[in-house]
């Protein structure tokens, strides 16, 4: 079934093709006219290549057991007919996950050793190096294979204080411990990895949808370039938060030191709304304290309170894969999948457009100025011939085929100029 939010995916990317297409039309029209210079050519395949690798990065932030991973599984994997990524009580996810789709790789689970750590290159420039990561295939066709390798997300291992520290891990203070889990004689337990990246050949992941999933807040305070370079560029955050527990101190400490002045558009989503569904309560009941804690939500968060969902991320996944529509309509996932289709692509939309008009804009109005004017000068000889009257017949009829041939031939250039 392709949802809402797959469509207006699939059309932007479509556009953004016809964009690439038409830029490269352009170039091969300035080439052809000797209008091309090495700095136009240069700035026309810029735009290209950036068209060609654009992204809509959509980042999953919140304080642990909120239901990021379960929202990323009912919206991306619930294909795939059980939980994909894994998703449990207490902490799961244990480092940072991008997931995207590379058409020139095959699909993979691509692991960062924590130890990486004590160099000092960045996970950015570690991407350019496959060695350094543990890479697992992934067997797209089997739902098994695929868990097995999905599961390395939350893998962690008991290593000695000495170690966790080494890897800077430790903290200075005991209640801000990063992603240290706290054991007794001199043992801690810490991640196995540092970051991962999966390939995978989705709908939505092949038209350029980026998905970040993070662990919760101790983890993220671990690694600047998730907090200073990833999330604020992603070009929208949702914010997890559980209807049960409403706005936390640590859920507030997440928003406001890590969300609230990094990205312009953020969605704030209560999830778990289905733990209100109290059977002992009529509906009228339910709605108005879901709509009392979405109110008081918004108000802390200072967000208007249209960017404030709720929604039950796992009754979603579960009527996904059973095919329950009534439940599916329930959980609530179908709005704030209409919220990214209307909101988010759109905007992403217009700043693609207003980047390209800004590039090439100024050179498009002077390749259509030489035209007019080669057009223009054209013209003016044509009249000056068709004067010279019966004295130059024969040259005025020769010219004059001439003249007709170049005012076509200026007419086609129009033509795919235009085009
Ligand atoms: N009742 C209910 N439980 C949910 C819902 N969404 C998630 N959960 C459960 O909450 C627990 C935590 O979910 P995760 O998806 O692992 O949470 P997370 O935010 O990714 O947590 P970390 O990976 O530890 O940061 C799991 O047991 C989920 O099944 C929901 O909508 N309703
Ligand atoms: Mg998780």
């Amino acid at each position: 079934m392709t949802t809402e939010l797959e469509t207006q995916i699939a059309k932007y990317q479509k556009w953004r093709e016809n964009l690439r297409v038409t830029l490269e039309a352009y170039q091969a029209w300035l080439e052809g006219h000797g209008h091309a210079d090495i700095q136009r050519s240069l700035r026309i395949y810029d735009l290209v290549e950036s068209l060609k690798s654009d992204r809509v990065i959509l980042a999953f932030l919140g304080e642990f057991s909120r239901g990021k991973t379960e929202l990323i599984n009912a919206i991306f994997f619930s294909g795939y007919k059980q939980r994909l990524l894994p998703s449990d009580i207490g902490r799961t996810t244990m480092c940072p996950t991008e997931i995207f789709h590379d058409p020139s790789d095959e699909p993979y689970v691509r692991l960062l050793p924590i130890e990486t750590r004590k160099s000092e290159e960045s996970i950015g420039s570690l991407k350019d190096k496959p060695v350094e990561w543990v890479t697992i295939k992934l067997e797209v066709d089997s739902q098994e294979e695929m868990a097995k390798a999905m599961a390395s997300l939350a893998e962690v291992k008991v290593v000695d204080v000495d170690e966790a520290d080494k890897l800077n891990l430790l903290n200075d203070s005991e209640f801000v411990t990063t992603t240290v889990i706290k054991q007794s004689s001199g043992k801690v337990e810490i991640p196995c990895w540092r970051h991962a990246l999966i390939n995978f050949p989705h709908p939505l992941l092949k038209n350029g949808i980026v998905i970040l999933d993070t662990p919760g807040l101790n983890a993220l305070g671990t690694e600047p370039e998730l907090t200073l370079s990833m999330i604020p560029s992603a070009h929208a955050v949702m914010f997890l938060l559980g209807l049960d527990s409403g706005v936390t101190k640590s859920d507030l400490e997440i928003w406001q030191q890590y969300i609230r002045d990094s990205v312009s558009r953020r969605i704030a989503v209560l999830n778990k709304v289905d733990l209100a569904w109290d059977e002992l309560k009529d509906d009228a009941e339910i709605n108005a304290s879901v709509e009392r804690q979405l109110d008081e939500t918004a108000t802390t968060l200072e967000l208007s309170r249209e960017h404030v969902i709720a929604l039950s991320a796992q009754k979603a996944l579960v009527a996904r894969i059973r095919g329950d529509t009534a439940l599916l309509a329930k959980s609530g996932i179908e709005t704030f999948e209409r919220m990214i289709a209307d909101e988010i692509i759109p905007a992403k939309q217009q700043i693609l457009r207003a980047a390209v008009a800004r590039e090439i804009g100024g050179m498009l109005e002077s390749s259509m100025a030489s035209v007019r004017s080669q057009f223009e000068a054209t013209t003016n000889e044509l009249k000056s011939m068709s004067t010279l009257g019966d004295k130059n017949r024969d040259l005025a009829k020769k010219l004059l085929a001439k003249f007709e041939e170049d005012k076509a031939r200026y007419g086609r250039h129009m033509e795919s100029f235009n085009t």
